[in-house]
């Protein structure tokens, strides 16, 4: 069962965007440029549609989700949305007790600690995923020839919530109960993934153009515990959407260690698993190529503390990084990690306005 064909990939209407070409390895002749977090609080209008509604109860709300995943389009011109959502809401629908604490992230009701509380995890029931799809379908018909990025964390990076209960500096937990348990951890993973790529795979066949899997707190890993017992849990997420011809991207926060992994999900024939790799601002996109090898296309990364620093450090900043970035095959430019919220919103505009007048990005022209 492939893609609707009304989906924009079938009809054609963001096949040809600079954004879907470029993750298909294409230059185009202008670099495609979105930010994480590109919703959200540095935007005054998000904060003032967000007033009274509870992040997890705006997630859930099609007209609401929409109208913020287009806020950021439509004010900075950037080449895609990426669907407002967030990577706990999958978990929610699932039936667990987490909601988003203003100013700290997601917390749990109760944390997933032992085999009992990874045995009473319920399956998605697929039409909890009814909302997603529409707020996805809404936005589709709005963004016209700009593709949407649907987006689901990674097993890991969810486990990190479920296992820790809230947001933690390294994750100590999770990473005890994958050598502590090791049977416990991968069945968690295991559950992790199938919510993660159901909810993916809601949004690609409701319309979005590419699907990016997050896991940003690889970083704490070792490389041998990724390809271990973390990778091919990913990989069971992203095969969700491996028969649906999406462009894939994976990203990752320090995970210069893992990068080449992250493309082949530790595949031992080094089988490329994505077609793009999201490089947080520690790896040079050049030093990126080498460890992923040719026939990728990098995304990144431009630092995001370098948001508030004047104008023309900024510019320096961003011109060095689309000069490396003409290493790869191909490049989508975006932050080393998501958009910070004090975040003066002109400067993002300021940033797209540079990227577009910097012609394909390519290393000979
Ligand atoms: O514009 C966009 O990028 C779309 C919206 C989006 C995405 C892609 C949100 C909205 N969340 C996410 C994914 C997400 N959520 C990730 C992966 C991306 C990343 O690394 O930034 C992670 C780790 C989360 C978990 C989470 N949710 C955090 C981080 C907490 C921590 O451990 O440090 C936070 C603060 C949230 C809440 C959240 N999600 C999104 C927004 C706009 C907010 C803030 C909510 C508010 O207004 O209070």
């Amino acid at each position: 069962p492939a893609l609707p064909d009304s989906h924009p990939l079938v009809t054609g209407r963001t096949s040809g965007s600079p954004l879907v070409r470029a993750l298909r390895g294409d230059r185009p002749e202008t670099l495609p440029v979105w930010f994480m977090r590109q919703a959200g609080r540095s935007l005054p209008e998000y904060r003032e549609l967000r007033v009274g509604t509870a992040m997890l109860d705006a997630c859930l709300d099609p007209a609401l989700a929409s109208e913020i995943t287009l806020q950021p389009v439509r004010r900075h011109g950037v080449d895609a949305g990426i669907f407002f959502s967030d990577i706990v809401v999958p978990i929610k629908l699932a039936g667990v007790d987490v909601e988003i604490v203003p100013g700290r992230g997601p917390v749990l009701g109760s944390p997933i600690r032992t085999a009992a509380d990874v045995d009473a995890l319920e399956p998605l029931d697929p039409a909890a995923l009814a909302p997603i799809t529409e707020a996805v379908q809404r936005t589709v018909a709005e963004l016209g020839e700009k593709p949407l990025i649907g987006f689901a964390g990674a097993p890991f990076t969810l486990a990190a919530y479920l296992v820790e209960g809230g947001p933690s500096k390294d994750h100590i937990r999770a990473r005890t109960m994958m050598h502590a348990e090791p049977e416990t951890w991968a069945r968690l993973l295991d559950w992790a993934a199938g919510v993660s790529g159901a909810f993916l795979r809601a949004q690609v066949t409701a319309g979005a153009s590419a699907a990016q899997l997050f896991d940003s707190w690889v970083g704490s890993l070792s490389r041998a515990d990724y390809v271990a017992s973390v990778a091919p849990h990913s990989a069971t997420a992203l095969a969700h959407v491996a028969d649906l011809g999406v462009p894939r991207i994976h990203f990752g926060v320090g995970s210069g260690e893992v990068l080449h992994e992250m493309t082949t999900m530790g595949d031992p024939a080094d089988t490329l698993a994505v077609d793009a790799v999201g490089v947080d601002w520690r790896v040079p996109l050049d030093e990126a190529v080498r460890r992923v090898g040719p026939g990728v296309t990098v995304q990144g990364n431009v630092d995001p503390a370098m948001l508030a620093a004047p104008w023309p450090v900024l510019e320096a900043h961003v011109r060095d990084v689309v000069r490396r970035g003409g290493a790869a095959r191909s490049h989508v430019v975006n932050l080393g990690h998501g958009v910070p919220p004090e975040t003066d919103p002109t400067v993002l505009t300021r940033v797209v306005e540079l990227v577009h007048s910097l012609g394909s990005g390519a290393a000979d022209g």
